[in-house]
């Protein structure tokens, strides 16, 4: 198909409630979408990228300026058949996962489009509702996530992930596990530990906890493969996993036992599926994480997780709990054994609301040939 057009979106969407991690707060977020245009086709794609660089060094700028000036020219007004032509026409440059994955999520949409088939087919799924959860981010006081957590479980959530940060850890995690036996409950640090820190993970390790994500470096993996040997709880990688490679690596120096897979992170759909498709050889256990985003990329994420080797719950919560108001319908509900269905319409099974977009686009640019 040929690449008629591309339109590139800044929007900011007003969060339904502040998200607090160890390296910052968001009250609204920003994000780039992409609207990739082919024989009165259109592919949506969401680039995760966010205001600031706290999570990885990416930010809606750098996005923007790597998008514009170095990923829209190798396709625009040119044949592209398939979204690996993408993959293969940008490895000659370095980096930017996140901008790498906005513009092939678009094109897995065209091309879903054009064949009549969705994600869900294209990517061989086998869930046609996948197991998710909930990310509560850091909250005033412990009481206060107490009560977090038990307004999600009331909606139906049987997974909950707790943010963690020095001096909210331990303690924190001891209060929630104490007052929900049963919970299925995890802890993300985001990479605010060193491994000096090991005996607050140690003083962990008897709370029954999942996994413990990402406690150490985001581009570290020996350190993580010490702190991995002195505790019987799984840690999970997200930060440090950019590609298959990392992935290898991580698992044949025993650095984690579980992998969190974020299509943005690792530059896309197509990278995650192969370190699915890995990670299901080698027998370790792997779940979809999420990024606060909007319908277009929870879609993305939905068909993802509906791979056979997403055995753990995902950070994919209803589209309720995010936005007063999506930019793109259907708008996704938690059924009662705590899953959401996978879309099943052709590409993403998305359709953006022009109204809904327009009221939060900040910047906008189109690029023809
Ligand atoms: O580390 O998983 C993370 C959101 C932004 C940046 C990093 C992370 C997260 C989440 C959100 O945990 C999960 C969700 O989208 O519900
Ligand atoms: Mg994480």
């Amino acid at each position: 198909m040929r690449i008629e057009q591309i339109e590139m979106f800044h929007v900011r969407m007003q969060l339904r409630f502040p998200f607090k991690t160890s390296f910052g707060v968001e009250f609204n977020r920003d994000c780039v979408l992409l609207c990739v245009r082919s024989e009165g086709i259109e592919g949506w794609g969401e680039c995760v990228a966010s205001s600031f660089p706290g999570y990885n060094y990416e930010t809606v700028g750098t996005a923007w300026h790597i998008l514009s000036d170095f990923f829209i020219p190798v396709i625009l007004g040119q044949d592209v058949d398939h979204p690996q032509d993408f993959i293969d026409r940008v490895a000659k440059f370095r980096g930017h996962q996140l901008a790498r994955a906005g513009l092939e999520m678009a094109l897995w949409d065209l091309f879903g489009h054009a064949s009549g088939e969705s994600l869900f087919e294209m990517f061989g799924g086998v869930k046609r509702k996948v197991e998710v959860g909930v990310s509560i981010g850091l909250q005033e006081d412990d009481q206060r996530l107490l009560e977090a957590v038990a307004e999600y479980m009331a909606k139906g959530y049987r997974r909950v992930k707790l943010k963690i940060k020095p001096g909210r850890d331990i303690e924190m995690v001891q209060r929630v596990r104490g007052k929900f036996p049963d919970l299925m409950l995890q802890v993300d640090a985001n990479s605010a530990y060193q491994l000096d820190d090991s005996h607050i993970f140690i003083a962990m390790d008897d709370q029954d906890l999942i996994l413990i994500e990402q406690p150490l470096a985001d581009d570290d993996l020996v350190d993580h493969r010490h702190l991995q040997a002195q505790l019987e709880t799984d840690i999970c990688l997200d930060e440090s996993i950019l590609c298959l490679r990392h992935a290898r690596q991580a698992v044949e120096l025993g650095s984690c036992r579980v992998i969190n897979i974020k299509p943005g992170r690792v530059g896309g759909l197509s990278e995650a599926k192969r370190i699915h498709d890995y990670c299901v050889g080698v027998g370790v256990p792997v779940w979809c994480g999420g990024m606060l985003e909007t319908n277009i990329g929870r879609a993305s994420n939905l068909a993802m997780a509906s791979l056979a080797g997403f055995t753990l719950p995902s950070d994919i919560s209803a589209s309720e709990r995010y936005y007063e108001r999506d930019i793109a319908e259907p708008s996704f509900c938690l059924n009662d054994d705590s899953t959401i269905d996978v879309p099943q319409d052709p590409g993403l099974g998305i359709q953006v609301i022009p109204q809904a977009l327009n009221e939060v686009v900040l910047k906008k640019e189109i690029f023809k040939d």
